[in-house]
């Protein structure tokens, strides 16, 4: 018989024991954390587990100088890129705000601005001030924003009113389709861009709700990955009549790019005849550069550039991208960053799990991960 206190005694040393073992865990380094869905257990369930990885981990830090690379030795090379105007000037702070407070105060990546006209220094000035990181900015090249000789301009300009007239979203803008042309061949190999190896796409005005104690780039670099998204919708079909066989185009011609784990299924119902519409929403997205300046994305590019629709369509830099992610990436290299609670007009993606709630300020009533026409469960389960 051992005595009442022994006992207690087991019990407490067993309670604490339990303790320090759930602490531990928690302290895991990435490395050593689930972080992705495996590819062969993708269904929503997963998000439960995946929602609660990575946790604070040894690779957040309370860096005071974050400029510096030597006290940081962990950051990746890696910056935000921003397209945008002068106009956007108060919705780009509101939004380097909330990216400050809940990420980049800790890390110090610095901040691309791209225009396709000079920015004033009126913006840079009041940029600047809401960031102690490298804040750069740059002008597109002109020829990276004006048609190509191939273009018959004509034929461009009667498109754009005919869309127009069937309401077709951006259909009568011409800088709309040249702001994709940009964003889909042209943004990874601009001088400032060059300097890094991934970059986490911004745009003015999208907010971020969540804490991350973790780095997005750096589980890029660690775990090899391609591309993260954080929303997942189809495409507005209008917009796109002819890109799909220009694809299947691409497919035939240039099968050396086509990954043999593809996710061709999370975009197509028939095995590749007809395209689903689903895409990452790419006004977030965090990708590795090398992909998109690689000669296979170079390839399919130029196959799509060649065929016009950018300018007598309006084909959007997302279907491209993605398209792009799921053909010639692994599944594998592709993440969904359930962590990132994230917003941009009209859908947000608001973490479920109790305990990213803790550290996120949305209602999961936003959420549009679920919704009937979301493409994520999709994703999930390819
Ligand atoms: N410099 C520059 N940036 C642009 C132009 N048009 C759009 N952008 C940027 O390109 C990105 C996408 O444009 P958006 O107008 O946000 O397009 P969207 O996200 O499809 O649609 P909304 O956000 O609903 O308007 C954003 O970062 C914009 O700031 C332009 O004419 N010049
Ligand atoms: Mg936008």
């Amino acid at each position: 018989m051992i005595p009442r206190a022994s006992r207690i005694c087991l019990i407490l040393t067993a309670f604490l024991l339990g303790f320090i073992a759930r602490h531990l865990l928690d302290q895991l380094p990435l490395s050593h954390q689930a972080s992705t869905p495996s590819t062969s257990s993708l269904h929503s369930n997963d998000l439960t587990f995946n929602a609660d990885t990575p946790s604070s981990n040894s690779n957040s830090n309370s860096n005071s100088n974050p400029k510096s690379n030597s006290s940081n030795p962990e950051r990746v090379n890696a910056a935000f890129v921003i397209l945008l105007q002068d106009k956007d000037l108060h919705n780009m702070r509101k939004t380097m705000r909330m990216l400050e407070s809940t990420f980049n105060h800790r890390y110090g990546y610095p901040y691309v601005f791209l225009n396709n006209v000079p920015f004033t220094e009126h913006f840079k000035t009041h940029i600047r001030a809401m960031t102690t990181s490298d804040v750069k900015f740059g002008v597109v090249p002109e020829e990276h924003w004006s048609y190509p000789a191939h273009i018959n301009q004509t034929r461009a300009a009667l498109a754009r009113k005919e869309m127009e007239a069937r309401n077709v979203a951006y259909g009568e803008s011409e800088s709309y389709r040249h702001m994709c042309r940009y964003e889909s061949g042209f943004i990874f190999h601009h001088e400032l861009v060059q300097d890094y190896d991934y970059y986490w796409r911004v745009e003015p005005g999208v907010s971020f709700s969540c804490d991350l104690d973790f780095d997005p780039f750096l589980i890029m670099k660690t775990k090899k990955l391609k591309y993260g998204f954080t929303i997942a919708l189809p495409e507005f079909v209008n917009t796109i009549p002819t890109l799909w066989e220009n694809v299947r185009q691409f497919m035939k011609s240039h099968p050396e790019h086509i990954s043999k784990r593809n996710s061709l299924e999370w975009i197509s119902y028939d095995k590749g005849e007809t395209y689903n519409n689903c895409h990452f929403w790419s006004n977030f997205e965090i990708l590795d550069l090398s992909f998109f300046r690689s000669k296979a994305y170079t390839d399919f590019f130029n196959l799509l550039d060649q065929a016009g629709g950018f300018f007598y369509e309006r084909w959007g830099d997302a279907p491209v991208h993605s398209i792009a992610a799921a053909l010639m990436l692994q599944r594998r290299e592709i993440r969904f960053f359930n962590e990132i609670g994230y917003r941009h007009e009209m859908y947000e993606h608001c973490p479920e799990s109790p305990s990213l709630q803790l550290k996120c300020a949305c209602d999961p009533k936003d959420n549009v991960d679920w919704a009937q026409f979301s493409c994520l469960r999709r994703f999930l389960e390819t």
